[in-house]
């Protein structure tokens, strides 16, 4: 396949992803089912600004540098996808931006995902794969995690809870939207 009609068929994906929306999420979803947990779109929660400022208190990392550590055998990690997005969207956790997540091995992680933006929707997914990501990353998820989020309406933000409980290994968290991760919404994270 030449550059040109390489080009011109990732556009067409492009537009289709605009196009289809959320159908999206459940088309790229279809070869994950066996991976962990999956949270679809119309699972996600609303909450108010107060309860998620309620949420992202019960983070029990330890921010350091650019890296989170988790330890005993309950980890709650919450994952924000916080305003404003420019110039790229990114995840933020424990007040940093894509940090690396260092998570015991055998123990409980509860995470919660919350999506502030308005208008736009995004995802979380852990692979083994490492970066860099291409447009559309061609991911084989440990933890399917999210689709994609509905974006935050009005005075009300989406969020949902998922759980993993993961064996020691060097991982990698991304939003599977079309060109995110390829901006850099993506993180490592070590279990051990
Ligand atoms: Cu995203």
């Amino acid at each position: 396949m030449g550059v040109d009609r390489r080009e011109k068929e990732s556009s067409r994906r492009l537009r289709t992803v605009m196009a289809a929306g959320f159908g999206m999420g459940a088309l790229l979803q279809v070869g994950w089912a066996w991976a962990g947990p999956l949270v679809g779109t119309g699972s996600f929660k609303w909450a108010s600004s107060s309860q998620v400022h309620a949420m992202l208190a019960k983070d029990n990392g330890t921010a350091h540098g650019t890296t989170v550590t988790y330890s005993g055998p309950v980890a709650r990690v919450v994952i924000e996808v916080p305003q404003p997005e420019f110039p790229f969207p990114k995840f933020e956790i424990d007040h940093l931006r894509n940090p690396t997540l260092v998570l015991p091995a055998g123990a409980t992680i509860k995470f919660t995902f919350i999506n502030r933006i308005k208008d736009f929707s995004h995802s979380f997914q852990i692979t083994r794969k490492a970066p860099p990501f291409p447009m559309f990353p061609k991911i084989q998820p440990v933890l399917t995690g999210t689709e994609f989020s509905p974006a935050s309406r009005n005075a009300k933000v989406a969020y949902t809870n998922f759980t993993w409980h993961p064996s020691a290994g060097h991982y990698y968290y991304l939003c599977a939207i079309p060109g995110h991760a390829k901006m850099g919404m993506f993180g490592s994270i070590v279990v051990q």
